[in-house]
């Protein structure tokens, strides 16, 4: 599958994976765009906004606790632990779009959550966040102060976490090798990633078991499901050690 690429991945000193929902799918975590996709008659574009939140409070909540639910009972798969264990072998930053926390549970350590994270939950006013991987009896949950408590996922129309961008920018911009695994490109800024790694001279290849609209820019392109695809990386990475 990476033939055409193995040499440069064996002399990449810097792999930068960007990761999506298609990552996590075969840890049972539906995606967004996909056949299986997100739930209910609700489109996640009207649902995952800060108007769907305030204007109905209850019934964003009741989607995210069900894809909490969901996502505490899950585990990663072997597309997770593979970018995981490469650490040993190179220095690989991860770049996810996904907010299921999977790559910190199989043992990524330089995770960058573009999208915030479901198990990290805020106060909508005063500064109370905090991890909560327990159910609530509520919904919406309220913090102390009194005022609803919201999911520290990014909304369509909010930024991005400023740090976490500007980090992900740099580590686009110098990296050997951008692998692009489990994304429809679909949602900016996220999908310029790829194009600053290629900008920088970077190797970029695609992981996905469809076409994206940036499969035609790709060096390589691997339609092959992760979990199948990037155990594969190992082999040929650990051939020889760098640095
Ligand atoms: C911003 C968190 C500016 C929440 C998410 C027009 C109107 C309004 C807005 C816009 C507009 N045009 C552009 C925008 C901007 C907007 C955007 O991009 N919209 C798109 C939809 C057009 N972006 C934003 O709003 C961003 N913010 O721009 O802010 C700003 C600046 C300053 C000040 C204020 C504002 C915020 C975007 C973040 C939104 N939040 N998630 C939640 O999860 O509930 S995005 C959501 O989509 C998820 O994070 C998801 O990860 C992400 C992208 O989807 P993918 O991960 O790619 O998943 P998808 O289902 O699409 O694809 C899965 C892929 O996997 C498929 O290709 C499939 O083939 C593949 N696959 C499936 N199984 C496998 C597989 N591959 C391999 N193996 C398998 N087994
Ligand atoms: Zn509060």
């Amino acid at each position: 599958m990476w033939d055409g690429i193995s040499d440069r991945l064996v002399q990449a000193e810097k792999i930068v994976f960007v990761t999506g929902a298609g990552i996590s799918q075969e840890s049972g975590i539906p995606t967004f765009r996909g056949k299986d996709g997100l739930w209910r008659r609700y489109d996640p574009m009207k649902l995952a906004t800060i108007d769907a939140f305030y204007e109905d409070p209850k019934l964003v909540w009741e989607w995210y606790e069900e894809r909490r639910q969901n996502i505490l009972n899950a585990s990663p798969n072997p597309g997770h632990v593979t970018i995981a264990e490469l650490e040993k072998y190179r220095q690989v930053s991860v770049l996810t779009q996904n907010i299921d926390g999977l790559h910190q549970r199989a043992g990524s350590k330089n995770v960058y959550e573009l999208h915030g994270s479901i198990i990290t939950i805020k106060c909508t006013v005063c500064d109370f966040k905090d991890k909560v991987t327990t159910g609530f009896s509520t919904l919406p949950p309220l913090c102390k102060c009194g005022n609803i408590l919201r999911p520290d996922v990014v909304w369509f129309g909010e930024a991005l976490p400023q740090d976490v961008w500007e980090s992900a920018m740099v580590k686009a911009s110098s990296c050997d090798i951008m692998i692009v695994v489990g994304t429809s490109l679909a949602v900016s800024p996220a999908n310029l990633l790829p194009v600053y790694a290629k900008q920088n001279g970077a190797a970029i290849i695609e992981v996905n078991i469809e076409k994206t609209q940036m499969s035609s820019e790709m060096d390589l392109y691997i339609r092959e499901s992760a979990s199948k695809a990037l155990p594969e990386l190992v082999e040929i990475v650990s051939s020889k050690k760098i640095g």
